[in-house]
């Protein structure tokens, strides 16, 4: 089975696939010991990894690689956020070409004008492309894959435009005209009443995917109770919980002196080796190493 019909399989079982952004391979096998059913391979995360802003500064070379590399070390389905498609649609051919044959079970592409600006920044400057536009991307994006089970999700930022919800619906329904397999409908407002209201009122053709990272109340109970929605995507929490963890361990290092307190509060480094699989080096060393 290829890695997007894993994927539909998660859906169509669990009625809502929970995908976990992941900047790193180490983040990626994290999230999957965890339970989740996929990876979010986040652009915000990988922007911020690099100590940049998410607006089209990371390649999709650079993006890529990360990719692979969260492949080779996770068996889950990944889900990449590959922003406005690295241009026009003759870009957005190329990139499903190099996505799909990196091991991707689906791609998201937004209707933003490139360079991107990052969605969730306080008077964002935030310019979508034309509809008729964004359907020539979408329609190229799904005439370009190989696998019929590899996913194309079309993302508006509509609401994140501030242009409101008829807007966003109107722009939802033509981009699943387009033949996008699933809608994602994305919002920075901290009440959830905005995505709730969109996905009560959405009667398109496929279903909607959430990425609930400014409106954290809406959880899965309540996702599921609304009935359009089939994938949650925890969109920054990765990067977050790691920057809490860090920042929390180097000021302890520095304010104490040393390490002998905060040793205490973080894994032995026993974990990382098991992290690291160092129980398969250690056969491979005890078989071949003479
Ligand atoms: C990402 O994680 O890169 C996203 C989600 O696209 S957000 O940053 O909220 O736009
Ligand atoms: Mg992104």
């Amino acid at each position: 089975m290829s890695k997007g019909a894993i994927l539909k399989q998660a859906i169509t079982t669990k009625g809502l696939a929970h995908v976990m952004a992941a900047h790193s391979p180490l983040s990626a096998i994290l999230a999957e010991e965890a339970g989740f059913d996929g990876i979010w391979a986040s652009g915000f995360e990988l922007s911020a990894l690099y100590g940049l802003a998410d607006m089209s500064l990371i390649t999709m070379t650079q993006h890529l690689d990360m990719l692979r590399a969260i492949a080779g070390q996770s068996s889950l389905p990944i889900v990449a956020d590959i922003d406005t498609g690295y241009g026009n649609a003759l870009n957005v051919i190329h990139a499903i070409g190099e996505y799909e044959k990196a091991g991707t079970a689906a791609v998201v592409i937004e209707d933003k004008t490139f360079p991107k600006v990052t969605s969730l920044a306080a008077d964002g400057r935030q310019e979508l492309l034309r509809i008729e536009e964004f359907q020539g991307k979408i329609e190229a994006a799904v005439s370009a894959r190989s696998d019929p089970d590899f996913i194309v999700i079309a993302r508006t930022e509509a609401l994140i435009a501030g242009l409101g919800e008829e807007e966003a619906l109107r722009r939802g329904i033509a981009y699943a005209g387009a033949g996008a397999d699933m809608i994602l409908v994305h919002s920075k407002k901290e009440d959830p009443a905005e995505i709730e209201s969109f996905s009560r009122t959405w009667k398109g053709p496929v279903p909607l995917v959430i990425v609930p990272n400014a409106y954290p109340e809406l959880d899965a109970t309540r996702i599921r109770a609304l009935g359009n929605i089939q994938m949650t995507i925890y969109g920054n929490y990765g990067i977050r919980a790691a920057t809490t963890a860090m920042q929390y361990a180097f000021r302890r290092i520095i304010a104490d002196g040393g390490v002998q307190n905060v040793h205490k509060d973080i894994v032995p480094v026993e974990e990382i080796f098991r992290l690291q699989r160092m129980d398969q080096v250690k056969a491979a060393e005890m078989r071949f190493l003479r």
